[in-house]
């Protein structure tokens, strides 16, 4: 026992341990060094528990060797733990390494739809001669979509096979989707005193599908009602319009008399283009393109509003959203707005980054 306390024995003993600590390849070596040296059961304890059964002279030459012992194995388990830990985290850093000069990993890109873009345009432009844009349901009751406009119980678009007819609301009273945006103007001229300039995009439906018509299609239509609106600013209304959404500073625009219920007198407008060589160009070329239909409100259709048609009136006008994009983007084909192609969409939809300039031009 005595023996095992000597001076030289604790010498070997110290550099095992210090040694077992320093090669600890990583913390659960060095732990298991850590155990072997001060554990419970570990070589400087056993050490340290032999001490009370010495004489008090060898003891004290004993504990004190034992302690600096212990204080080294100590320190260099501190200084092992630190230089492991810093490996590591180096080890880490390098695993992790980022090459911020690498290109970016290409991300797939979203396009807008062309009737978004479309709608946009066209709400920037009547946003800036003095218009609001108004919404309503498309689920609407027979009474909006029709009877306030002045259509006929008889007339074609009243039949089943041309309107999407719903089972009728609580009161009875019948459904219908909307085969216009025209009954969002019912909306606002029965909710809002005169003056109104209000546009209307939206969907609408109607049962019919072939080359030319889709069963779900967009609309846009206006509205102005003040006590002195006339032809004249319908006429200029439009022009601006036309010429500014397809970016033609001369596009000449024709009126030809025509027949809605719910305006009088009413119009069909032309813009002015060229087929020359099978080739659609619009412009002031000497042929004509139907382009949208407009009129003066009927008075009926404004006292059925609740307007006063003594003092008021006012004009309207309605236009399909694809066919004014097939035109100005060159879509030859209306199916394709709904087929959810995302080759067609990445072809002729928009990217967020790269907006064409919009409106009237007009500084702000
Ligand atoms: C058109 C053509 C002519 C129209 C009329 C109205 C209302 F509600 F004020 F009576 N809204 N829209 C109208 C007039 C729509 O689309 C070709």
């Amino acid at each position: 026992m005595l023996e095992s306390s000597s001076a030289n024995d604790l010498e070997t003993l110290s550099a095992k341990l210090l040694e077992s600590i320093a090669q600890a390849a990583d913390l659960a070596a060095l732990d298991q060094a850590r155990v072997e040296a001060v554990g419970k059961k570990g070589a400087l304890t056993q050490r340290m528990k032999m001490l009370g059964g010495m004489d008090p002279e060898a003891r004290r030459a004993a504990g004190q060797a034992l302690n600096l012992i212990k204080l080294e194995v100590e320190a260099a388990i501190a200084t092992r733990q630190d230089e492991l830990g810093r490996a590591a985290l180096a080890a880490r850093l390098a695993a992790e390494r980022i090459d911020v000069t690498l290109p970016a990993a290409p991300e797939a890109e979203g396009h807008i739809h062309p009737i978004s873009q479309t709608m946009e345009e066209l709400i920037q432009i009547f946003a800036e001669m003095g218009f609001t844009v108004a919404e309503g349901p498309e689920i609407e009751s027979d009474f909006n979509n029709f009877t306030a406009l002045n259509i006929p119980p008889e007339h074609p678009a009243r039949q089943m096979h041309d309107t999407f007819y719903l089972s009728p609301d609580a009161d009875g009273a019948a459904r219908v989707l909307r085969t216009h945006t025209s009954p969002v103007q019912v909306r606002t001229m029965l909710s809002q005193k005169p003056p109104i300039r209000i546009i209307a995009p939206g969907r609408t439906y109607r049962s019919d599908y072939d080359m030319t018509h889709t069963p779900m299609f967009h609309q846009v239509e206006g509205l102005v009602i003040d006590e002195s609106t006339h032809m004249g600013h319908l006429r200029g209304c439009l022009t601006e319009f036309l010429r500014a959404f397809f970016q033609i500073d001369d596009l000449p625009l024709r009126f030809r008399p025509s027949f809605f219920p719910f305006t009088e007198p009413s119009a069909e407008v032309d813009i002015g283009c060229s087929r020359k060589g099978g080739q659609l160009k619009l412009g002031n070329h000497g042929d004509w393109l139907e382009i949208l239909g407009c009129g003066m409100v009927h008075p009926k259709v404004l006292e059925m509003c609740g307007i006063d048609s003594t003092r008021y009136q006012g004009f309207a006008f309605g236009m399909g959203i694809e066919r004014i994009a097939m035109l100005k983007y060159g879509i030859p084909d209306l199916r394709t707005f709904f087929e959810a192609d995302t080759r067609w969409l990445k072809h002729y939809g928009f990217s967020f980054l790269d907006q064409p300039s919009l409106g009237l031009g007009l500084t702000r």
